[in-house]
C-alpha cells in the first residue's frame, strides 16, 4: 500500500495560510479552475477571495444559494432581498457564492463530485492567499437510532466498513488518508447547538458511502442482495461502532482537509431513522426545515467566531 508523503499538515490557526499537498502548482503560470470556470489568468483571486475565512459547502446549488442569503442576515452583512450572482459563471458543475468572509460552494452528491469540488477549492484559497480558513460541510444524511430532524456533528468520518479512512487507487496503488477533523470545532459546534436550542443534535460518527440504496443497506433500490435481517444486522452494528449517521462525502471531505492542514467539521441533518425505514417520505415542508437545522447551526457558529475576532 503507497502512503502519501508529506501529508497530514499541523492543524490550521488563525495565522495560517492555506497551503496544498502538492509542489507542481506553484511552478504553473496559470491554473485553470475548470469546474468553477475561473482561472488565475482570467480573475484576481486575492482580490476576489483573499478575506474568505469560512468555507461552508453542501450538495445542492439551491442549499447553499439559501445559505448565503440566510449568514448575510445573520451576521448584518445584508437585508432579506439582496441577490447573490453565482461566481462560477456559464457552469452548472458547481455554484459559488460569497459574503463578506463566508463562502458558500454546492458539490453536488458523492465522494468523486466532492473530491474535484475540494480540489479546486482548496487551489483557489491558496492562490487567494487565504490564512485562518475553517471548512465545514452541511448537508443531509441517514439517521440511526436518531430522532428525524436531529443534527449530527460528526465526530469521524468512516467507511462502510467503519474505518476511519479514506481509500483511493492512485497510479494503480491503494492510498490510504486518514479522516481525522477538528474536534475543537465539534465542540464549539455542539455549544452552538445548546445556545439554539429548537432542535436536537447529537456528537457521533458519520458513515460515508459509495452509494445511495445498496451501500447504505437499503432494500428498496434496483438492486438488492441481503436481507432485512441481514440490513439490521449491519445498521445495529454501525449503531454499536458509534455511527449516528450516513451520508456520501464526508470521508474525502475529511481526508482532503486533513492532508491539507485544514480545520474541518461535517454537520448533517438526519432525514429519516434508517433503522425504521428506507423511504424518505415525509412532507416537503417538514424536509425543507429539517433542512435548515444545519445552516442555523453553522451560521451561529460564525457569528460566534466573528464576535471572538
Ligand atoms: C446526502 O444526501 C445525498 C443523497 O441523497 C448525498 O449527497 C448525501 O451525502
Ligand atoms: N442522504 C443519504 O446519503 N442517505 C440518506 O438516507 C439520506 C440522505
Amino acid at each position: 500500500m503507497a502512503s502519501p508523503r508529506a501529508e497530514r499538515k499541523k492543524p490550521g490557526n488563525h495565522n495560517d495560510f492555506v497551503q496544498l499537498c502538492n509542489p507542481h502548482v506553484a511552478a504553473m503560470k496559470e491554473d485553470v479552475l475548470y469546474h468553477f470556470n475561473l482561472s488565475t489568468g482570467t480573475h484576481d483571486f486575492p482580490a476576489m477571495f483573499g478575506d474568505v475565512k469560512f468555507v461552508c459547502v453542501g450538495g445542492s446549488p439551491s442549499r447553499m444559494k439559501a445559505f448565503i442569503k440566510y449568514v448575510a442576515v445573520e451576521l448584518g452583512f445584508d437585508h432579506p432581498g439582496a441577490d447573490y450572482p453565482d461566481l462560477c459563471e456559464s457552469t452548472d458543475r458547481y455554484a459559488m457564492f460569497k459574503v463578506g468572509p463566508v463562502l458558500s460552494v454546492s458539490h453536488g452528491m458523492g465522494i468523486p463530485s466532492i473530491a474535484i469540488m475540494l480540489h479546486e477549492l482548496i487551489k483557489l484559497l491558496y492562490h487567494a492567499r487565504c490564512s485562518g480558513v475553517t471548512l465545514i460541510r452541511i448537508g443531509t444524511s441517514g439517521g440511526i437510532g436518531v430522532e428525524p430532524g436531529s443534527v449530527v456533528i460528526t465526530r469521524q468520518a468512516v467507511d462502510a466498513c467503519f474505518k476511519q479512512e479514506f481509500e483511493q487507487i492512485v497510479l494503480g496503488k491503494r492510498v490510504v488518508r486518514n479522516t481525522h477533523l477538528d474536534e475543537r470545532l465539534v465542540q464549539e459546534l455542539a455549544r452552538c447547538s445548546a445556545d439554539l436550542g429548537g432542535f436536537p443534535t447529537v456528537v457521533g460518527n458519520t458513515m460515508c458511502t459509495l452509494d445511495f440504496y445498496e451501500g447504505q443497506g437499503r432494500l428498496d433500490g434496483a438492486l438488492c442482495s441481503y436481507t432485512e435481517k441481514d440490513k439490521q444486522r449491519y445498521l445495529r452494528a454501525a449503531y454499536e461502532a458509534g455511527i449516528r449517521n450516513i451520508e456520501m462525502e464526508s470521508s474525502v471531505f475529511a481526508a482532503m482537509c486533513n492532508a491539507c492542514g485544514l480545520p474541518a467539521a461535517v454537520v448533517c441533518v438526519t432525514l429519516l431513522d434508517r433503522l425504521q425505514g428506507d423511504q424518505i417520505s415525509s412532507a416537503h415542508e417538514v424536509l425543507a426545515e429539517y433542512e435548515q437545522r444545519p445552516q442555523q447551526l453553522v451560521g451561529c457558529f460564525i457569528k460566534k467566531r466573528l464576535a471572538a475576532a
